[in-house]
């Protein structure tokens, strides 16, 4: 705890005189004052109540392509075109899947045939979305990251012995993880209700033998990286770079510390498969997965350009199920708003509780040269590369390690911050809401004017200001 004292006043000096110091240690929290606008925050709420009841409004998510005024107006979709259907819980186990038209169907056939079938939640668009890592250079071993959120100078209470000793579950959806990698050992989700390869669904939660996670596109229990196919082969080491940049295990004398080293579980859900596209058939399931098995926080370091209700309504359910997500804002360097839209990221700025990140880069702590930015739709902004090393170091399938970067990266280590801030609150006796979480993180970063018109108040994530103040708040 010396360390977190000595930085307490820094914190203190540098921030804001909201936090009562002296506060420290007592049961009662004697200002609301901790969080600008979160209300008065009490000590020990009821536990979140957890049910499968989610709200899913009944949305036809389908608009008609406009055409010319002199064409006949009769719309169809073409043979083969791909949509998104979500069936209510009472209905099927599995809420999202995939229709795949076998003939041309009209608008109108299309709208009666959704609202004939009360079984069906919403239907939209299918969409295909990519990870959102850039090229890479192995060649350095330092976790700059690590550095711009002045978690080296709190290592002890961090990464050491002391500190909170909550356990914290983070779902890592994307392209699979290798779960036998020597710096995962130990910080795997393990569904103990489920018997490994014995062919039964033995918890009933509709996945068979899903011991460590599942893989969603080739519908298999091995969360573990699939080869893609060229011009994308390797690219599905992504999934593990993300998962060590916010889990991989800390203090164990092996590669590198995740941002959250300890006391968390990485839950590996497989949206990519054997290939280079994930469909929001299979991330909306996995979504859902997630929420239904526990996970406390969803990384998402993918991304595609489009709507989908059924997106927004997941990521919506996920938040008030308490289940926080994070979004990768993007790499296209380029302005989002209402016309240049990305999924999911996009639609964190309207939810309390998902986040969508932009990325620094460690060597200046400027917006990184790829990023997406917005003072709107990028909510908050952590380290996504340091431009000597070409990227953050992290693990790699087959017990390697190297860089990579790119928003991608950015978001893990912003789930890692968000792990923290959990692992904290619930040590502490404090139940923490997604949205809760989403205030501390914001009233914690630091204000970058380089990040203004970039990121929403020129945010960037300061994990050594967040636990000091979640330590002062309670
Ligand atoms: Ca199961
Ligand atoms: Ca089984
Ligand atoms: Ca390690
Ligand atoms: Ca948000």
């Amino acid at each position: 705890m010396r360390v977190r004292h000595v930085v307490c006043l820094v914190f203190y000096i540098a921030i804001t005189s909201a936090c009562n110091v002296s506060n420290e240690g007592s049961t009662s929290l004697s200002s609301s004052s901790c969080l600008r606008d979160g209300g008065p925050v009490t000590k020990k709420p009821p536990l979140p109540n957890f049910f499968k009841s989610f709200d899913l409004p009944k949305v036809f998510d389908i608009v008609p392509l406009i055409s010319p005024l002199n064409l006949p107006q009769k719309f169809f979709w073409k043979k083969d075109s791909e949509f998104v259907v979500i069936r209510y819980p009472r209905c099927s186990q599995q809420l999202a899947s995939h229709l795949k038209l076998d003939r041309d169907v009209s608008f109108e056939e299309l709208k009666n045939y959704f609202y004939g079938d009360n079984c069906l939640a919403s239907i939209s668009p299918e969409i295909s979305l990519h990870t959102l890592a850039v090229t890479n250079d192995p060649e350095y071993t330092n976790q700059t990251h690590l550095t711009s959120l002045h978690a080296t100078e709190a290592y002890n209470f961090l990464y050491g012995p002391s500190g909170p000793t909550s356990q914290v579950t983070i779902a890592i959806i994307d392209s699979g993880v290798d779960i036998d990698h020597e710096d995962f050992s130990g910080n795997l989700w393990v569904n103990s209700n489920e018997t490994a390869g014995n062919s039964v669904d033995d918890d009933h939660n509709g996945y068979v033998d899903d011991v460590n996670g599942y893989n969603f596109a080739s519908n298999t229990a091995n969360p573990r990286p699939q080869a893609w196919p060229a011009p994308n082969t390797g690219g599905e080491s992504h999934g593990t770079h993300v998962a060590g940049l916010a889990a991989a295990k800390a203090d164990n004398s092996k590669g590198i510390a995740g941002v959250m080293g300890k006391n968390i579980k990485i839950m590996s859900l497989n949206v990519f498969g054997a290939t280079a596209g994930a469909s929001t058939t299979n991330i909306i399931n996995a979504i859902y997965y997630a929420i239904d098995n526990g996970a406390d926080i969803i990384n998402l370091s993918l991304g595609g350009y489009g709507v989908s209700e059924s997106i927004f309504q997941a990521l919506k359910n996920a938040a008030a199920s308490g289940v926080m997500v994070f979004a990768a804002a993007g790499n296209d360097g380029s302005l989002l708003d209402d016309g240049h839209f990305i999924l999911p990221a996009s639609y964190a700025q309207s939810i309390m509780g998902v986040l969508s990140v932009g990325a620094t880069d460690d060597n200046d702590g400027k917006i990184a040269w790829f990023s997406n930015y917005s003072s709107r739709y990028v909510e908050i902004a952590s380290s996504g590369t340091h431009s000597g090393n070409n990227g953050l170091k992290s693990t790699l399938p087959g017990n390697s390690y190297g860089f990579k970067q790119g928003t991608s990266m950015a978001t893990p280590v912003a789930a890692g911050v968000a792990a923290w801030a959990i692992s904290y609150l619930k040590s502490l006796g404090v139940t923490p809401t997604p949205m809760l979480v989403e205030q501390f993180l914001q009233e914690t970063s630091d204000t970058v004017p380089d990040l203004y018109g970039k990121v929403s108040r020129g945010q960037r994530l300061n994990l050594l200001s967040l636990v000091n103040k979640i330590g002062d708040c309670f």
